[in-house]
């Protein structure tokens, strides 16, 4: 597809943006700047480490475990072992929300926990202080399940998280403590983070339960993890077309939920950066096939709840699904209909961490927008490419450090739910059965793709294709909106959402239409336009030296 819009020469952006760079840098860069064809899909360089003091979007590994996989279900305590600003600033920023079935239930979320380590521990050993955590965690709150979590110093002194929680699991024999490696350093990114948080989950909680779930078409969701109530959407839909959902991960979940989950008969993923590891070795080890849905877009919902009913295979379910398709299309329609005229023909540019730059792609071309550059802080090359480029990607010594866990098929458990001649015959209907074809095919060609996006990067970008709109984080949207651009946050939604399923698309609808047609925007003067007299001077990268 050809973008039907002008956009500026792409490979004279790249030029610009890595221009400036010293020599060493701009050849890095250059390699994570790439001119799209969704034809032909170029190589992006991603999950490499950032150029130190490019400043980056990134966050850290105990970020993508703790903050990210673990974090949603709300009956675990977490506790972060390691100083005080570690738990501070991972609390409550995240923006997933929960909702206990009874006003009884166990809820940890609005907690803070950590072992608030001085130096002390730092000299000595944090061990003794972080076993005093855990049994005071466990008189106050006798929950299933303490989760550990190392930062920075815990790797650094050698604590061993893992010994201290055997002891303690041994010792209340109804708790399920675990520990999780995820120090800051782990990774070049989260990405290594929502790895080990993988690892752990599948390790110490899925396959606990053995009780068969009930339900006719069971599935768990995989990836969605709840942000302003994304979760919720989803399952009132699931609800309404018959589908049970057994667990999900971590939206809205609890342990139970996720210690029956391999009781489900499918496994839905969403996010496929975070959480691509527990579908493969849920599939390995229990015979659950993994298949790559969007509920982001009502076309897309639309689309995925008719995938699932075609996995299922159920007459009932097809019609179904139909129904509730039909029944929920109006209300989109009309909201669409209204907004399309003022939001058709503009341009967007999103840059989140792994998966978000591409699923509201599928919003915005519901808009009638187009996504001029995107790209991911995070994501790895099948995030991008394709999950085809799996065998090509080159294990480097970050990758190698997280451990791979060596699943095998269990003996009495393994159970595939579908034959090799019915996968293949679903794959064939355009279900991607344990695959994900990547951000990049679905771009226009020539659009632009740049992973981990620098700062300077990005007000280029802006300066150079003034979109009528920047997609990403609070990081970003006060720097962008001072050069007169509103920015959306994917992160947390600017407190808005949800924006999954039929009601979260005409939420976001709206939220776009008052966004990119304020006239409060053209009131700002861009520093492009206001330096060397306003004759547009440009910008000039501040901390480059040579
Ligand atoms: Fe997956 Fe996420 Fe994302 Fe992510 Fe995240 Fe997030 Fe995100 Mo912020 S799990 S990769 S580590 S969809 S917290 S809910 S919004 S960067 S694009």
């Amino acid at each position: 597809m050809e973008a039907n819009i002008i956009i500026p020469d792409p490979v004279q952006v790249r030029e610009e943006l890595i221009q400036k760079y010293p020599a060493k840098v701009a050849k890095k860069r250059a390699k994570s700047i790439v001119i799209n064809d969704p034809e032909i899909i170029p190589e992006v360089q991603a999950n490499v480490r950032t150029v130190p003091g490019i400043i980056t979007q990134r966050g850290c590994s105990y970020a993508g475990c703790k903050g990210v996989v673990l974090g949603p279900t709300r009956d675990i305590v977490n506790i972060v072992h390691g100083p005080i600003g570690c738990s501070f600033y991972a609390w409550l920023t995240r923006r997933n929300q929960t909702k206990p079935e009874t006003l009884m239930d166990a809820n940890y979320i609005p907690y803070c926990f950590s072992t608030d380590m001085q130096e002390e521990n730092i000299v000595f050993g944090g061990e003794k202080k972080l076993k005093i955590a855990i049994q005071e965690a466990y008189d106050l709150f006798h929950p299933k399940s303490i989760a550990i979590f190392s930062t920075c110093p815990v790797g650094l002194i050698g604590d061993d998280v893992h010994a201290a929680a055997r002891e303690m699991k041994e010792k209340f024999g109804d708790c399920n403590v675990f520990g999780f490696s995820c120090e800051g350093y782990r990774g070049v990114s989260q990405s290594a983070g929502h790895h080990i948080a993988n690892n752990g989950v599948f390790k110490h909680m899925v396959g606990r339960d053995n009780t068969p779930s009930e339900g006719k078409f069971k599935l768990n969701l995989l990836g969605e993890y709840n942000i302003g109530g994304d979760a919720f959407e989803i399952e009132r839909i699931f609800e309404k077309v018959g589908i049970t959902l057994v667990a999900s991960f971590s939206g809205n979940s609890t342990v139970a939920a996720i210690e029956n989950s391999h009781t489900a008969d499918l496994n839905v993923i969403l996010c496929h950066r975070s959480i691509n590891y527990m579908g493969d070795m849920m599939e390995t080890k229990y015979g659950i096939p993994w298949m790559k849905v969007n509920f982001v877009g009502a076309e897309s919902t639309a689309k995925s709840l008719r995938k699932i009913a075609e996995y299922f295979g159920d007459e009932e379910l097809k019609a179904r699904v139909e129904a509730v398709i039909a029944e929920e299309a109006p209300k989109v329609k009309a909201v669409i209909e209204e907004i399309l005229p003022r939001t058709k023909g503009k341009t967007a540019m999103l840059f989140v961490g792994g998966s978000r730059a591409h699923h509201y792609q599928d919003l915005f071309a519901e808009l009638g927008m187009t996504t001029v550059a995107a790209g991911y802080e995070f994501a790895h090359r099948d995030d991008y490419e394709g999950r085809e480029v799996l065998p090509k990607i080159k294990v480097d010594a970050d990758s190698k450090n997280i451990e791979e866990l060596k699943i095998v098929a269990d003996p009495e458990l393994y159970n595939p739910r579908k034959t090799e001649a019915e996968l293949e015959a679903l794959k064939e209907k355009g279900l991607e059965i344990n695959g994900y074809e990547g951000m990049m095919k679905q771009m226009t060609k020539k659009s632009l793709v740049v992973d981990d996006l620098s700062h300077y990067e990005s007000e280029k970008l802006i300066e150079i294709y003034k979109p009528d709109i920047f997609c990403a984080g609070i990081k970003e949207k006060y720097v962008v909106q001072k050069m007169g651009i509103p920015l959306k946050q994917l992160h947390s939604y600017d407190y808005g959402g949800p924006y999954t399923g039929f009601e979260g698309a005409v939420n976001f609808y709206k939220d776009i239409d008052r966004m990119v047609n304020n006239p409060v925007w053209k009131l700002i003067k861009a520093p492009w336009e206001t330096a060397g007299n306003g004759k547009g001077a440009g910008l000039a990268a501040s901390y480059v030296t040579q």
